[in-house]
């Protein structure tokens, strides 16, 4: 006997998983996380028996119910699942899978089409984050196809807009979580920061790599690796994150000249697998420290005059550019960032799960 759990299985960005409405998985936490383990095969390095991709990108599942708060038209719940492990962290935001929120809201009929496009504010239940997301709704449907590009997507899709209203210390204590821009861990310098997603920021140069090197590379960079996670072991307390050993974060990113015209160079480990692009919210953070004074981005990224920045910053597959708009009376201070995403329907139907994890909800 399996139970079938109404899903919709839906790319946001460059990540990719199944969405509930949070009505319909069981109401006990632990139940939930069972049921998830189950629908997406983890702990297993394939994923062989469920629904995930054998990578933590596609280990991804979001949960959606109508929104709670005034002013708040949708709460977004994401789960961080890993291939092989039995964790299920829902405790950093996902900004890709976030991009295909509002469409299985849609979808589902949980809320209704505004006209050619569709404003709909969402509240991401992990860090307790809220932004405003535009998606295209001609003639009062999900438009999919569109001209859009993100690198990391092949094709072109119709553009979702996604406009952060307040991402300072998403689960740190605030944008500077150590009280410096910059700090020294072993001799080496880095800027500890979370402007949405808690991150370590290091010079490539300064480990002795280029920050142009492919994610085959880094992932087959055994000694990198090693020294990462030592890095990252100890950046966890100094950011008040205590032992980070089976978190998900911080992500750690290598930071370089940019190399093809943008702002500046990355590699993000996620944190153990180096990211074929980078994270929304892992761009947002990278793009704030390159506004910052005294950050290891300083004299190295290549950032305009204005109050209204577009920082394009650099990954293996290409560039994520995200709009920042700084305070006018603190030049440091990021009050808004907005950036594009795409997001698609793959597929509708019911995840099968063995009645022996969950027999359903009782009529
Ligand atoms: O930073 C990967 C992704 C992410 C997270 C990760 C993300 C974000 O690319 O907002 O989207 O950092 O684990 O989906």
């Amino acid at each position: 006997m399996q139970t079938p759990i109404p899903c919709l299985f839906m790319r946001g960005g460059t990540s990719r998983g199944p969405f509930f409405l949070e009505s319909d998985l069981p109401a006990d936490v632990a139940l939930r996380d069972k049921v998830l383990l189950a629908v997406m095969g983890s702990p297993h390095a394939r994923q062989i028996d469920g629904l995930g991709g054998g990578h933590p990108l596609t280990s991804k599942v979001g949960m959606v119910r109508p929104g709670t708060l005034p002013g708040v038209d949708l709460d977004f719940l994401f789960a961080q699942l890993q291939p092989d492990r039995d964790t299920v962290d829902t405790t950093p935001n996902c900004g890709n899978m976030l991009a295909a929120v509002v469409p299985f809201a849609l979808e589902r009929g949980i809320v209704q089409p505004q006209g050619d496009t569709t404003t709909l504010r969402v509240l991401t239940l992990n860090t307790g984050m809220q932004c405003d997301i535009t998606v295209q709704t001609p003639g009062g449907r999900v438009e999919y196809a569109g001209d859009a590009r993100i690198d990391g997507v092949p094709g072109t899709s119709a553009p979702i807009a996604i406009n952060f209203l307040d991402t300072a210390g998403s689960v740190c204590s605030g944008l500077l979580p150590t009280g410096r821009v910059r700090d020294v861990i072993d001799g080496l310098e880095v800027t500890c920061i979370d402007n949405g997603m808690p991150m370590v920021l290091f010079r490539a140069s300064d480990m002795g790599r280029t920050g142009s090197e492919s994610v085959d590379a880094m992932n087959a960079d055994d000694d990198l690796k090693v020294r990462i996670e030592a890095l990252r072991l100890k950046a966890g307390h100094l950011m008040g994150l205590g032992d980070v050993k089976a978190k998900n974060y911080p992500k750690m990113c290598l930071i370089a000249p940019p190399a093809a015209g943008g702002a500046v160079g990355t590699r993000c480990f996620i944190p153990h697998v180096c990211h074929d692009a980078i994270g929304v919210l892992a761009a947002v953070t990278v793009a704030t420290a390159c506004v910052l004074k005294g950050s290891v981005a300083e004299g190295l990224a290549v950032v305009s005059g204005g109050g209204v920045k577009t920082i394009a910053v650099e990954h293996p597959t290409g560039e994520f550019s995200v709009e920042l708009e700084l305070d006018a009376a603190d030049p440091e201070k990021v009050i808004r960032a907005a950036l594009l995403r795409t997001a698609r329907l793959l597929m509708k139907g019911e995840a099968m799960v063995p009645a022996s994890v969950w027999e359903g909800k009782s009529a």
